[in-house]
């Protein structure tokens, strides 16, 4: 058994509704892949990579599972299509109803053309970093051999105005976690 770390954002309606709801409605798909360990609060987060669309909700959900990596991969995608994404017509960095970003799983390290562990940009992402860090703040991101709270601290050196645009909200669907 390992224990995953789900990124998820989405910044358009899904048909479960606003993305604080589809947030919530696929958490509870991810439950089915194993057991939720853990979960983030909440956070809006100014979009990066293409500025003009609307911010986005980010969380990251930590479940135990046996799944393998490709597995896992799969099952993600295959989520993301329930609630509403089309890949073929998305842009990259753009508007989505929801992203399922697998961003570590144990200590794997993968490099494959589809798939690489830990998530490539985990380290230069503030809507990544900040809610890891409230639940996984000493979990090693296994390329780097840092912690969370060493690549949280870095970053917030780097680009403490992106770290500030993070913003944890409340929603009664999503349970509080403090
Ligand atoms: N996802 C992206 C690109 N930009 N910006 C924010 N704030 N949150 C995201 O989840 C996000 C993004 C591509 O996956
Ligand atoms: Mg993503
Ligand atoms: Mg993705």
């Amino acid at each position: 058994m390992h224990i995953a770390y789900i990124g998820m954002g989405a910044n358009l309606d899904s048909p479960a509704g606003a993305p604080a709801a589809t947030l919530a409605a696929a958490a509870e798909q991810l439950a089915l892949l194993g057991s939720i360990v853990a979960r983030s609060s909440l956070y809006s987060t100014a979009p990066v990579g293409i500025r003009e669309q609307p911010r986005f909700v980010n969380a990251v959900v930590a479940i135990e599972t046996g799944c393998a990596p490709r597995a896992l991969l799969l099952s993600l995608l295959a989520i993301e299509k329930e609630f509403g994404r089309d890949r073929a017509r998305g842009v990259p960095n753009g508007p989505r109803t929801l992203d399922l970003d697998l961003l570590l799983l144990g200590d794997v390290v993968l490099h494959e053309a589809d798939l690489d562990l830990p998530h490539p940009r985990l380290a230069e992402r503030a809507f990544v970093l900040v809610p890891l860090h409230e639940i996984a703040p000493q979990r090693i991101e296994p390329r780097s051999g840092r912690t969370i709270a060493t690549l949280l601290g870095a970053l917030m050196t780097d680009r403490a105005e992106e770290v500030r645009t993070v913003l944890r909200i409340a929603d009664r669907r999503w349970p509080e976690t403090r």
